[in-house]
């Protein structure tokens, strides 16, 4: 059975919740919590293997979590490919692989091959030539099987600093060159950025966010732009994550044991169900004889 796709016509729900997944588990709590999709992010990956978000993460470990999570979740997945693992051919082999293990988008960007993560503080940031882009957009959009598998190209002229004027430019040349959605980026604590960006707009192609730097652009004020077709909440599933563990670790340090902590953290109840312990009785009570 195909995976389901994004539901990108359905214009009663414009604006796509897509909750960032590092992990099978999370990506069951997204769901759970009522999420459009999951956000197979390169940022929380790396994170989980204690890594910077810059190229370490190789396509196969990325895929092998993109899988897993496939398996356990029937939620849609946004793939984030970072720049595609090399030059337009390697973008070739990356969506075939992608689409393959079941992702329902991929989102590109146009950033040189090793990337570096975009909201460090003064980050190095290096753009590809436009046109080098467009043909890596062109050979992601001849190599998809699925017409309704999405290719979203990803501008990171903001986070390199090159300016509206720029991002513009290179938003509707990857629309030229065949992109479904445009990815705009930016580590503005202010979301002026965005919006004026937003509102300058001209595109045929509908736009897609990640408000991980300015978070009060919330869903009523994303709305209002009303070219916003997705919103990526691109590393909160970590750091809530980290918050938990954080917490809980550091007061069984301090109370010499696990005596309050367990109060405040879910049952082992709670993650049978997770790992549906319920089958597994059924099954050992209908098969082991
Ligand atoms: C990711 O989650 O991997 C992203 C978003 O690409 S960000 O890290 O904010 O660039
Ligand atoms: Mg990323």
């Amino acid at each position: 059975m195909p995976r389901a796709r994004l539901p990108i016509s359905d214009s009663e729900n414009f604006l796509l919740h897509i909750m960032a997944a590092h992990s099978p588990l999370s990506a069951k709590l997204a769901e759970e919590a009522g999420f459009d999709g999951l956000w197979a992010s390169g940022f929380e990956l790396s994170a989980l293997y204690g890594l910077a978000d810059m190229s370490l993460i190789t396509m196969t470990q990325h895929l092998d979590m993109l899988r897993a999570i496939a398996g356990q979740s029937s939620l849609p997945i946004v793939a984030d490919i970072d720049t595609g693992y090399g030059n337009a051919l390697n973008v070739i082999h990356a969506i075939r692989e992608y689409e393959k293990a079941g992702a329902a988008a991929v989102v590109i960007e146009d950033k040189t091959f090793p990337k570096v993560t975009s909201l460090a503080a003064e980050g190095r940031q290096e753009l590809l030539r436009i046109e080098e882009f467009q043909g890596k957009i062109e050979a992601a959009i001849a190599a998809r099987q699925d017409p309704d598998f999405l290719v979203i190209a990803r501008t990171e002229a903001l986070i390199a600093g090159l300016g509206e004027e720029e991002a513009l430019k290179r938003g509707m040349a990857y629309v030229e060159a065949g992109a479904d959605l445009i990815l705009i980026h930016s580590k503005k604590k202010d979301p002026a950025e965005i919006e004026s960006f937003s509102r300058a707009w001209k595109g045929s192609a509908p736009l897609v966010i990640v408000p991980n730097a300015y978070p009060e652009l919330d869903a009523t004020r994303i709305k209002a732009l009303g070219n916003i077709r997705m919103t990526i909440y691109g590393n909160y599933g970590i750091r809530a994550a980290t918050t938990a563990m954080q917490d809980a670790f550091r007061r069984i340090i301090t109370d010499g044991g696990v005596q309050n902590v367990h109060k405040d953290i879910v049952p082992v109840e709670e993650i049978f169900r997770l790992q549906k312990m319920d089958q597994v009785k059924a099954d050992e009570k209908r098969f082991l004889r």
